[in-house]
């Protein structure tokens, strides 16, 4: 793994870092505060071909490899959370497998103008009770002649508003357990299929996390994703795959605060000077800095094995678990650099650390991403 960015890495780098600054960061505390899904930044991100960035261009993609993917996240998520995981979904949950796993038919008729970011997509697992134990699915999926009818609910899922296409994941055969989960490729206008609720929450505010209603839904059979009975892998992977964007994202929330925290000890006098020269505000924002980078190493890392085509299933556990809790540790911290200040939504301090929670949670919580560490070290030679 070369540390040195290559030329299209670094080209990425500077444009979604040009477009942050001149667009997304503008807009992101009016977004946070009312809740608005930000449709115009999405369709500039889609013109850029930040919507599949690593989906091959025949494909609708920008055809870059998966670090460029981290690079761009990181920039969109320092300027607002919502707007990267808005992003991370469609990429890493929803081209990602339609992409792996999908036949020509469906990457010619979904993927292309998902990765194009002319549809958006969201990814449909997680049920009431069905969180980290996410085979115990009680969404059922029945073959019908031509169809596959879906009944049941899936709960917390980003973009589930606005998405015009979800890969859902639905048991077929209970007694097989998660041999018998199939995945779905379900368009969101299909009979049967409705958004009763679209949640409140602590952060990530501009982002949907909405219910999904399964009733007598029946979409074509040739809406399989990948082979009968593989769901439940389909969806393991590609987790294994969407945790490096949360990682990304995690940076990217983390690298904001560092910013408004130096930014703000530079400008503060206490005691007739800036705060920036007491070494009790160097030393956490030292601290801040180094725990940072660390975290974009083991992000590349898992990027550049996911590149390579190997199993990076515990190093894409490891960057998650560290980058999200890097984000909380660093915003809390920005909130301590500010002071009183840091309290107030005057500064962004107050956002980048409640949006930083949810990296901790969503897409396997820390304590998965450590069975899945655990799972890997203990495993029989
Ligand atoms: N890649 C490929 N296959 C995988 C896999 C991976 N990363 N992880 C598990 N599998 C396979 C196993 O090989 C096993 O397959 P077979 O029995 O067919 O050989 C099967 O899946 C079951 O594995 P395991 O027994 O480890 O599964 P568990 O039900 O114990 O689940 C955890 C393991 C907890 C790691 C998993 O359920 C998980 O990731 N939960 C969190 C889900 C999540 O992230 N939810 C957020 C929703 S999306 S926002």
């Amino acid at each position: 793994m070369d540390l040195e960015l290559t030329e299209e890495q670094k080209m990425i780098q500077k444009m979604t870092r040009d477009f942050t600054d001149e667009k997304v960061k503008p807009l992101a505390a009016e977004l946070d505060e009312t809740s608005r899904y930000p449709q115009e930044l999405v369709e500039e991100m889609a013109q850029l071909g930040l919507m599949g960035v690593a989906i091959p261009e025949e494909y609708g993609g920008a055809g870059m490899d998966n670090i460029c993917y981290a690079l761009a996240l990181e920039e969109i998520s320092r300027g607002c959370a919502s707007t990267g995981v808005i992003m991370s979904v469609n990429n890493s949950l929803v081209c990602d497998p339609v992409f792996k796993y999908g036949n020509d038919d469906q990457k010619k008729w979904f993927l292309t103008p998902l990765a194009a970011g002319e549809k958006l997509g969201c990814f449909g697992l997680t049920e009431p009770q069905a969180g980290s134990d996410a085979s115990n699915l009680k969404t059922s999926a029945v073959r019908d002649g031509d169809n596959w009818v879906l009944n049941g609910r899936k709960n917390f899922i980003t973009n589930g508003a606005e998405a015009d296409v979800a890969i859902i994941f639905a048991m077929s055969d209970p007694e097989k357990k998660h041999r018998g989960i199939n995945g779905f490729i379900v368009e969101k206008d299909t009979p049967g299929l409705s958004v009763p609720k679209v949640e409140k929450k602590l952060g990530i505010n501009a982002s949907s996390t909405a219910e999904l209603l399964f009733e007598d839904c029946r979409i074509p059979a040739e809406n399989l994703l990948g082979e009968e009975g593989k769901g439940f892998r389909i969806a393991m992977e590609t987790l294994d795959g969407g945790r490096i964007g949360i990682a990304a994202q995690a940076l990217g929330i983390a690298r904001a605060a560092l910013e408004a925290s130096i930014r703000y000890a530079r400008e503060r006098e206490q005691f007739g000077q800036a705060i920036a020269k007491f070494q009790a505000v160097q030393f956490m924002i030292s601290d801040m800095a180094t725990e940072i980078d660390a975290a974009r190493l083991l992000t590349h890392r898992a990027a550049y094995l996911k590149d390579k085509g190997v199993s990076h299933s515990s190093e894409s556990a490891m960057a998650k678990l560290f980058a999200s809790e890097v984000a909380m540790r660093v915003t809390t911290k920005a909130i301590q650099v500010h002071g009183g200040y840091g309290y107030i939504k005057e500064y962004p301090v107050e956002r980048h650390f409640r949006d930083a929670k949810i990296t901790e949670i969503y897409e396997g919580t820390s304590e998965v991403q450590r069975m899945v560490i655990a799972a890997d070290l203990f495993k029989e030679q």
